[in-house]
């Protein structure tokens, strides 16, 4: 296990579980949080043997609170931008990650916390979840991307909806508009996050980041860039040893050991 003041790394089996623990402040994410995120997640990109990042937050009450409004009452103009900007770099690098990121939210997922939960790849959410962005009851918008990402991931009616009442949306609600892949008891949150990163990483590592590369790429560009960045994506797999392995195993009836590469 490595740890920060905030942030504890804890890996096994090739699942690597990221825990922000700032339980007094309901994980509210200040500029160390931010940055100790940013540190765990580049060792693990580096980290061979981990193949799925889980990220939560520590306790029964909050995923993430939001950025910490104590420091945030302090900005002005100039580091508001450099605030939110540093900010959208963190999560930029979590959306980009090579490996899949799966949020696992065990209750309140508000501004920053939302936005970061979006930022992931996937969200597996307790029946205590709680999404929203109150920013605008505080005089501000979501500045960690989430105005860009929420009308992408949930449409841009509930988006603006979500963004303009501020209002909270419980765990169901999050999963019938495609803001949570999957509700869980809150005492399963972990088990059954972890089982879904333990599916994942049974597949191709190469696989699946071509795979998250193309779909984001996808979002980002016109139909046929997308579409010409899905064939050479397609056609870079073909190079790979896993690529061979996981079809001779099927030919041969046999379980696929993927070596990413
Ligand atoms: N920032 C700082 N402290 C917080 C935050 C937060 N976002 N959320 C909770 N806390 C603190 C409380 O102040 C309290 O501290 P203390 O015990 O010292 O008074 C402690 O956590 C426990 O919280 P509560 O007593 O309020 O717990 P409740 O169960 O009564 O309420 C709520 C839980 C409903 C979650 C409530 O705490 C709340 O409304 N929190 C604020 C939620 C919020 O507005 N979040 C959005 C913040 S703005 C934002 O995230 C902007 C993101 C983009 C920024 C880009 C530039 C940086």
């Amino acid at each position: 296990m490595s740890k920060n003041e905030y942030v504890r790394t804890e890996i096994a089996d090739s699942i690597a579980t990221v825990t922000i623990d700032r339980q007094a402040k309901l994980n509210a994410l200040n500029p160390q949080v931010v940055a100790e995120v940013d540190v765990a997640f580049g060792a693990l990109r580096e980290d061979r043997a981990v193949r799925a990042v889980i990220l939560t937050g520590a306790g029964d009450k909050a995923f993430v609170a939001g950025a910490d409004i104590g420091v945030l009452a302090e900005m002005g103009p100039r580091t508001g931008v450099e605030v939110s900007r540093e900010g959208q770099e963190v999560l930029r690098r979590i959306e980009r990650f090579p490996k899949p990121v799966i949020a696992a939210v065990g209750g309140y997922a508000l501004g920053g916390g939302c936005e970061l939960a979006i930022a992931c790849h996937l969200r597996v959410v307790s029946d205590r979840a709680r999404f929203g962005l109150p920013e605008v009851g505080l005089g501000i918008i979501p500045g960690y991307g989430g105005t860009v990402r929420l009308a992408r991931l949930i449409g841009l009616g509930r988006a603006i909806e979500m963004v303009l009442t501020g209002d909270m949306v419980n765990a169901e609600r999050a999963a019938e508009i495609g803001l949570a892949n999957l509700v869980v008891p809150h005492d399963e949150l972990m088990a059954r996050t972890t089982a879904l990163a333990s599916r994942i990483a049974r597949n191709a590592p190469v696989a699946v980041e071509l795979g998250l590369k193309s779909i984001y790429g996808a979002v980002e560009s016109t139909m046929d860039h997308a579409l010409e960045l899905e064939s050479t994506l397609f056609g870079l797999l073909a190079s790979t040893r896993d690529m061979r392995e996981g079809m001779a195993a099927f030919l041969e009836k046999r379980k696929a050991v993927f070596e990413g590469e």
